[in-house]
């Protein structure tokens, strides 16, 4: 038996997560278990509701990504729904001013959810940001980080008995090695004057998805038939303001960045390789074909085994239990179960291991892009290229890897941007247009919702009877790429993307981390927040 190494909980990522690996003698992984510590629960709490509540309740399984969700069950109901007095689906009926709205909040949550995946969840692995100490200028925000690591002086000196004081810049692996972190001290300073303005362009966004979702998070924008917004100039001329805002940030400071760590760490090409398959639902509708394996979408769906580009299935999608901690047996989401068991022989998760024609895909704005690269869309075609170019001529296959997945998000952020500006544009062409269509409940129904969320394809499944949710199940990003080994003995993406892996330091292993963060982790969204062991109500004293 090798040596054991557990990170347990990985920081700077939503929800516990774990990983648990083993090390042969030079230190490389050859052993990982990616471990969901948290039991889910919302699927069980939405069983003999009222359908329309789904949109309000699966909202609540994540902070960072409600949008994704409201967006997934939305579509869901739509293809479960009919539009009223009629026998059709409502998915077939939302009318184009109503579909835009969408996709501006869902667009919205992508740039916020990428910004801060960037700066303020990844950034710290590879930015020095105690060089902020050597700062003379006359910066405020620079300044004020300065002062923040004042608290941790000794005589001047940085002093690692005090840095306690300094989260969420410290604890970190590697201290103060500038082997760990290599980035010259002008660019560590600049990037962590990134980190302060992204705070701020993040409430842009936020902001803009406000203006058409009511509020964030869990907004009320996305229903249904439509949008509960009406078009305005108002609302139009605002939300190019902030967007104007955002374009700049990202083409100027966002890209940049992500192409100088890129420079600097550039044997992370060669690190976290996944399988290689991708799986993209697709994400921002361009018609309103009801069948969603159809519509068109400005995020194209489609399967990526290696290069070679595939239609989407969506009947081959299954969850395994293997070694989840639930009861019951490998199913499609449309009759799947969740049966918690915390006791189950040899499970070691509480994430599913969703498959493919079971086989394990990775998904998130990697896949996605690698969708969109292979499907000839021009924006992302360019964006790739340049990057791969600006990297010395990489190959598209090195995309695989932990800075092919930052490089991905950076360019999804873009393309997802400067598309918002053009349909702010077309909702000037009928801004009296309707946004909403009239529906019924349908005694009985099944739908499906699939979409992409920031970190990659989302779905949800429900059935219906006697008006009332019989069973509801979501699929989540997270789900696809944190899930255990199945029953075949194939691994799921966290953990093959860890094998392999060199460890410089078995008591800092920064490599594990960065490996694990490029993914853009969210466990609340894979398990879904309960606590299984009571059910007292927190007290606060106000
Ligand atoms: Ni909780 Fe989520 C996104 C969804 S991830 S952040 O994006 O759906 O697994
Ligand atoms: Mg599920």
């Amino acid at each position: 038996m090798g040596k054991r190494v557990v990170v347990d909980p990985i920081t700077r990522l939503e929800g516990h997560l774990a990983i648990d690996v083993e090390l042969d003698d030079n230190n490389v992984v050859t052993k990982a278990k990616s471990k969901g510590m948290l039991f889910r629960g919302i699927e069980l709490l939405l069983k003999d509701r009222n359908p329309l509540d789904a949109q309000r309740i699966t909202q609540r399984i994540c902070g960072v990504c409600p949008t994704a969700h409201c967006t997934a069950s939305t579509l869901n109901l739509d293809s479960a729904f009919v539009v009223k007095g009629t026998k059709d689906t409502l998915a077939g009926a939302i009318p184009d001013n109503g579909r835009i709205i969408r996709n501006l909040i869902l667009g919205s949550n992508y740039i916020q959810s990428h910004i801060l995946h960037f700066y303020h969840l990844a950034a710290l692995d590879y930015v020095d940001v105690t060089d902020v100490l050597q700062y003379t200028g006359k910066d405020p925000n620079l300044n004020q980080v300065k002062s923040f690591l004042g608290y941790a002086l000794t005589d001047g000196k940085l002093d690692t008995t005090k840095v306690a004081n300094l989260a969420p810049f410290w604890p970190r692996y590697g201290g103060l090695s500038k082997e760990v972190y290599k980035l010259p001290k002008e660019a560590n300073i600049e990037a962590t004057k990134h980190y302060v303005e992204a705070l701020n362009m993040r409430r842009f966004a936020q902001e803009m998805l406000a203006v058409w979702g009511g509020h964030m998070p869990h907004n009320k924008g996305i229903v249904p038939g439509g949008a509960t917004e009406n078009v305005s100039v108002d609302k139009i001329a605002d939300t190019l303001w902030k967007l104007n805002k955002l374009q700049k940030f990202i083409n100027d400071v966002y890209i940049p960045d992500v192409l100088a760590v890129a420079g600097v760490y550039s044997e992370y090409f060669g690190i976290g390789a996944g399988y290689g398959n991708f799986l993209a639902y697709g994400a921002f509708e361009l018609d309103t074909e009801a069948d969603l394996t159809k519509r068109k979408r400005f995020l194209p769906q489609g399967i990526a085994e290696g290069l070679e580009l595939g239609k989407l299935d969506p009947k081959k999608i299954t969850e395994s239990v293997k070694n989840s901690k639930f009861d019951g047996k490998t199913l499609h989401p449309e009759e799947g179960v969740t049966k918690p068991n915390h006791h189950k022989e040899g499970a070691y998760s509480w994430v599913k291991s969703p498959r493919y024609d079971g086989k394990v895909f990775e998904v998130g704005p990697l896949a996605n892009q690698l969708v969109a690269y292979l499907s000839g869309v021009e924006q992302t075609k360019g964006l790739v290229d340049y990057a791969l170019k600006a990297l010395g001529n990489a190959p598209v296959t090195a995309l695989n890897s932990v800075l092919g997945r930052h490089a991905a998000r950076a360019i999804e952020c873009k393309v997802v941007a400067d598309q918002m500006a053009n349909w702010l544009v077309e909702l000037t062409k009928d801004p009296a247009g309707a946004t909403h269509t009239p529906f019924d409940i349908p005694n009985e129904s099944q739908g499906m919702g699939i979409t992409s969320a920031p970190r990659g394809s989302l779905g949800h499944w429900i059935t219906i009877k006697n008006h009332k949710i019989a069973n509801y199940q979501a699929v989540v990003p997270t789900t696809w790429n944190a899930g255990p080994m199945d029953e075949k003995g194939q691994v799921g993406p966290f953990e093959k993307s860890l094998i392999g892996t060199k460890v410089a330091n078995d008591k800092e292993p920064i490599e594990l981390t960065r490996i694990i963060r490029s993914f853009d982790p969210c466990l609340a969204c894979a398990i879904h927040v309960v606590t299984p062991k009571s059910s007292e109500k927190k007290k606060f004293i106000v």
